[in-house]
């Protein structure tokens, strides 16, 4: 990236201006608060916006926290359960300001959510749904094939990936399962509104934002069934607005993850789109189509990056827990025995169960596995014991976090945050298995942990809360000149091996896990956001909202 956009000394001053940590968003009246303060006192006060005190407390000494190196005391105002915006103060210290009340969670829900609203392409952004954030229809050209210029096609549509502005097959299927399965299992976001000019035509917003991207999976599968694994130009765009990227627009070869995603996705979003006959025929025909492909290329077709191209590869090392996925998906669409047997036939080559990823998603099989009418019972079994035995380890990790974090040195690399959503995920699927709540107040923690408890004291999350991340690596939220970010977009966080040239000339070397980030646009290795860093979050707070 261009440097000019890097200003070190305004960089390395954006630090925080509290000292006491808080879920920045706030905290519903029965919600186990905490607050965590990085230096040593007995006691704190919490006070309302009048500056008087409604609550005081003794502080409790955690120890010092290894991913962070933080002499950590916690202050437990868990007592406090009246409405009100309050402060914390300790020491001559105090808190950024943050809200009590039974509905703190969903603006934040709304905002992460509207946030894909805002990455749509191929479409202007008007001002009627995105204010001072709107643009001009952005990425309309043709493109054409990587591998053969003379073939163009029209892959116009879906979501940018991220700060910029490729759009990737198995990193949309990726935040498209994130967030229908939160639709599924979370019955209140059926009732979100988002504002978008499809809001109030009968189909939740959530299944209205949620189709943007699947037509656009639709186009870029061949009619053979191979899905084209990217849609990007060659070299990453500079700085600019996407309406002004006028760069030649590539589709790069198909892989089978891309296919074993899109088979998957399509038949599970056959079934929640069933209102709609069109629409849910065309995802039946598309994801058969792309298991037939599967079933005649056994083989593993990965993804390189060719020679001269820059933009992201999302390469993996094999197929199985997408082809894992598919399988179940067909099954569950179709009740098919051939499909479980293939299904049972990939669980006995090794899948990771709890996997959320974009790369790994054998999880994202799980799910619709449990949710299964034909399911056989040993095997569900076999699935729930894993996500709540993973809940489990998780909460030990947590309790051992000064900051309630359930991730562990490994976790702090690129995307992070990701890591923190996958894991409140799971603490969320655990209490749906289980039909329990037993571990909310853990996922409660990583929603905390994002929104400002935790050793930057920064909500990762644009535009909520007094001290946030406003300078995210997107190309438009820098290149539209407005000083407040667009909202809603959640930060990759803290990256032990800050992998760009800013962020390693702003973080020192040694630097514990949990800090190694700086809000700054030039740090893409740390600051970076994406559709698949918001959706789980969108699994996370919709658990919240509940
Ligand atoms: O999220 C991806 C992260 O796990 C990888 O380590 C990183 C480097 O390959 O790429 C990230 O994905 C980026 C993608 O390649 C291009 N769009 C932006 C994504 C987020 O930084
Ligand atoms: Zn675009």
């Amino acid at each position: 990236m261009d440097k000019t956009y890097f200003d070190r000394e305004e960089a390395a001053a954006r630090t925080s201006p509290f000292g006491i940590f808080v879920n920045q968003a706030g905290y519903k009246p029965q919600d186990k608060k905490t607050a965590v303060m990085p230096f040593p006192c007995d006691r704190f006060d919490v006070v309302n916006e009048k500056g008087e005190i409604v609550f005081s407390g003794n502080t409790r000494h955690f120890g010092v926290d290894a991913q962070s190196g933080d002499d950590v005391y916690t202050a437990d105002f868990s007592a406090l359960d009246t409405d009100g915006r309050y402060r914390i103060n300790a020491d001559g210290k105090t808190s950024a300001i943050f809200e009590i009340g039974e509905n703190v969670n969903q603006p934040v829900l709304k905002s992460i959510t509207k946030a894909l609203y805002f990455l749509r392409c191929g479409t202007e952004l008007c001002e009627k749904h995105a204010g001072d954030y709107r643009h001009a229809e952005c990425h309309t050209a043709e493109a054409v094939l990587w591998d053969d210029n003379s073939v163009s096609l029209d892959v116009k549509g879906g979501w940018h990936d991220a700060g910029d502005y490729g759009r990737y097959v198995t990193a949309g299927v990726c935040a498209l399962s994130h967030i229908l399965n939160a639709y599924l299992m979370f019955p209140q976001l059926e009732k979100l509104v988002l504002d978008i000019p499809e809001s109030g035509n009968g189909v939740p917003d959530i299944l209205n934002e949620c189709r943007v991207e699947l037509e656009w999976i639709l186009k870029m599968q061949r009619s053979d069934g191979g899905v084209y694994h990217k849609a990007t130009t060659k070299l990453h765009a500079p700085f600019i607005m996407p309406e002004d990227d006028k760069a030649q627009m590539y589709v790069f070869p198909v892989s089978s993850m891309a296919v074993a995603d899109t088979a998957a996705i399509c038949a599970l979003a056959a079934r929640i789109y069933s209102f709609d006959k069109e629409f849910s025929e065309r995802l039946t025909k598309a994801a058969f189509l792309s298991y037939g492909w599967l079933e005649k290329n056994p083989e593993f077709i990965g993804f390189r990056n060719p020679e001269g191209c820059n933009t992201g590869p999302y390469g993996e090392r094999d197929d199985i827990s997408n082809r894992f996925w598919a399988a179940i998906e067909m099954y569950a669409l179709t009740g098919y025995e051939k499909y479980h047997d293939d299904m049972k036939r990939y669980l006995r080559e090794g899948v990771c169960l709890t996997a959320l990823g974009y790369g790994d998603v054998g999880g994202f099989g799980v799910l619709s596995y449990l949710r299964c009418e034909n399911r056989d019972k040993q095997i569900a079994a076999e699935f729930e014991d894993a996500f709540i035995s993973r809940a489990e380890e998780l909460a030990k990790v947590s309790d051992n976090c000064g900051y309630g974090a359930s991730m562990v040195e490994n976790d702090y690399h690129w995307g992070s945050n990701m890591e923190l959503l996958k894991y409140g995920m799971t603490f969320a699927i655990a209490d749906y298995i289980t039909g329990s709540k037993k571990y909310i107040g853990y996922a409660k923690k990583q929603a905390d942990y994002l929104l400002g408890v935790n050793a930057m004291g920064i909500s990762y999350v644009t535009g909520t809360g007094e001290y946030r991340c406003n300078y995210p690596h997107l190309r438009p939220a820098h290149a539209d000149g407005i000083e407040e970010s667009i909202p809603g977009m959640v930060s990759g966080g803290p990256n032990r091996f800050p992998g760009d040239p800013d962020a390693k000339i702003l973080i020192p070397e040694g630097t514990l896990p949990m800090k190694c980030f700086a809000d700054d646009v030039g740090c893409y290795s740390l600051n970076e956001i994406t559709i698949y860093w918001n959706s789980p979050a969108v699994f996370l707070f919709g658990y919240l909202c509940e």
